[in-house]
């Protein structure tokens, strides 16, 4: 190592240590507590915590959490790297609330920040983001869940982690980006594959398909791997950073309008009698989407629902 890396090197570290002003602090301010946060250095890292039905469930109340932490984070300077990770042990985010169309608390049909269908639209925003975003993946990240970790800019995960689809076998299509983020990161015939079996593929599949970015055998290399990742990305401007994701945006990311185009295809789709139909007797599998057998392997139980 010549002189010069060593200082860079040093400089570096030093960086990492300057107390940046915690704009972030630990405790939770999300409205509904589903998300908290702690921020070390320009790096943020942000927890999914809902653990009222023992599946992290993506629905209006984290949906509602998310929208007011993007909000925030729209013009910071402060974080330079998201990292998104989850509290529960099986499950990132399980999918997007079935049943998020009734009866939660504060829900309004038009409302971007309580609608479950604005996921799209959401996770567009999270891609707008000045700051480089990184999913860490330990469990099951299904629907909705899928779709915001392909938001991200990058996904890590370890190799019993689970990700799929299972739309088409609720007889709807997804509804928050799977059509259009999926195809750009393992390509048409792949994508079809997954989107039209409803089929999951674990980690290590999804590293070999391109579908993340890397997998690993145990969460703690994961963690040692994305905290050297994030705190190497920390040190670089801002301005930097902002621009080269603005630019693979312009390379990669869906227009606004195709997923809007799928947003209104699932709003449609989900509510024909045949999808009603099978939303019913996926709920009464699950027990009100709480029962773990059914969402640990929702690929494998799909077909049951046509028994
Ligand atoms: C937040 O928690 C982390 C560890 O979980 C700690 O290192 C950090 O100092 C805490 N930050 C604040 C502002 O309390
Ligand atoms: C959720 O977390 C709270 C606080 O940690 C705990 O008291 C509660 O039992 C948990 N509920 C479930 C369903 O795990
Ligand atoms: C962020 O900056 C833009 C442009 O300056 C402004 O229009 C917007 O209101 C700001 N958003 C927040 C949340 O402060
Ligand atoms: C996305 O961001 C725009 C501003 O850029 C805002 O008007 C809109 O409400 C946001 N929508 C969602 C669903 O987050
Ligand atoms: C689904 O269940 C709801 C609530 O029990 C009921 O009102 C509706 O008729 C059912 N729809 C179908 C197609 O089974
Ligand atoms: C962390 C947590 O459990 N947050 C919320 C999850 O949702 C329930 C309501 O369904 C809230 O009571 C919890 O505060």
């Amino acid at each position: 190592m010549s002189i010069t890396q060593l200082c860079l090197l040093s400089f570096g570290l030093l960086l990492q240590d300057l107390p940046i002003q915690a704009k972030y602090t630990n405790a939770s301010t999300s409205q509904y507590g589903t998300i908290t946060h702690s921020q070390k250095g320009a790096v943020l890292n942000v927890l999914f915590d809902n653990n009222s039905t023992e599946i992290n469930i993506y629905d209006n109340k984290i949906q509602s959490d998310l929208y007011d932490l993007v909000t925030q984070l729209q013009n910071d300077t402060t974080v330079k790297v998201l990292v998104f990770r989850s509290a529960n042990p099986d499950f990132f985010l399980a999918h997007g609330e079935l049943t998020a169309r009734e009866g939660t608390p504060n829900f309004a049909l038009d409302d971007p920040r309580n609608e479950v269908a604005n996921a799209w639209r959401l996770f567009y925003n999270v891609t707008e983001l000045p700051m480089a975003s990184i999913a860490v993946v330990d469990g099951r990240a299904r629907g909705a869940g899928n779709e915001f970790a392909m938001s991200c800019d990058m996904r890590f995960a370890t190799k019993r982690s689970m990700f799929g689809q299972p739309e088409v076998g609720l007889g709807f299509n997804p509804g928050a980006g799977a059509t259009q983020y999926l195809p750009r990161l393992i390509g048409r015939g792949r994508a079809l594959e997954y989107l039209l079996t409803g089929l999951d593929v674990t980690g290590e599949e999804a590293e070999r398909l391109g579908w993340i970015n890397r997998a690993f055998g145990e969460a703690n290399e994961m963690e040692d791997f994305v905290g050297d990742l994030a705190r190497r990305i920390a040190l670089f401007p801002n301005l930097a950073i902002a621009n080269v994701k603005a630019l693979v945006n312009t390379a990669t990311r869906p227009p606004l309008e195709d997923l809007a185009q799928e947003g209104l295809r699932y709003l449609g789709a989900a509510s024909t009698e045949e999808a009603q139909g099978l939303i019913n007797k996926t709920l009464k599998l699950t027990d009100d989407e709480s029962r773990r057998w059914f969402e640990l392997d929702v690929g494998k139980h799909l077909p049951n629902l046509y028994k």
